[in-house]
């Protein structure tokens, strides 16, 4: 099975897009099977080194949003891009709304590496 730290890179990573479209989400969501039996509501991708994201769980410690005292927040911004499912959207047609943003990243970091596994949220 797939580790969580790599299933954080498929759903999370993209550091070498140069131009984002507006169909850049509908393609992404698909591309990185999120869109298997439903549509996953949120996604975020950040479009920064994969060392500079790894490198966030050595950064400021924060409270995830379930409790869980594992989350980092990115003492930088990050170039990120949020698909959300619009209105209305239903199985099997996912099309989603694609945001550009720069904005500090909080992510859950685990392991041994400790690296990420989920993404918490950008603020
Ligand atoms: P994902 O990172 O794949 O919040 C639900 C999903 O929405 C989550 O998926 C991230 C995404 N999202 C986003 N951008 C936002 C807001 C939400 O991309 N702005 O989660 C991976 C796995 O981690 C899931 O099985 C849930 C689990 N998880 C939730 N909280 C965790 C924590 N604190 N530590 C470890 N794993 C956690």
């Amino acid at each position: 099975k797939e580790s969580r730290a790599k299933k954080f890179q498929q759903q999370h990573m993209d550091p070498d897009t140069s131009a984002i479209s507006s169909g850049y989400c509908n393609q992404m969501m698909k591309r990185r099977n999120m869109t298997d039996g439903w549509c996953k509501p949120v996604n975020t991708f950040v479009h920064e080194p994969l060392p500079d994201v790894q490198a966030v769980c050595l950064q400021g410690n924060v409270v995830c949003k379930n409790g869980q005292p594992s989350c980092h927040q990115s003492s930088s911004r990050m170039h990120i891009t949020d698909c959300r499912l619009r209105n209305g959207s239903k199985y099997p047609k996912c099309q989603y709304q694609t945001m550009q943003k720069e904005k500090s990243i909080i992510v859950a970091c685990e392991g041994d590496p400790y690296v990420p596994v989920h993404f918490d949220a950008s603020v």
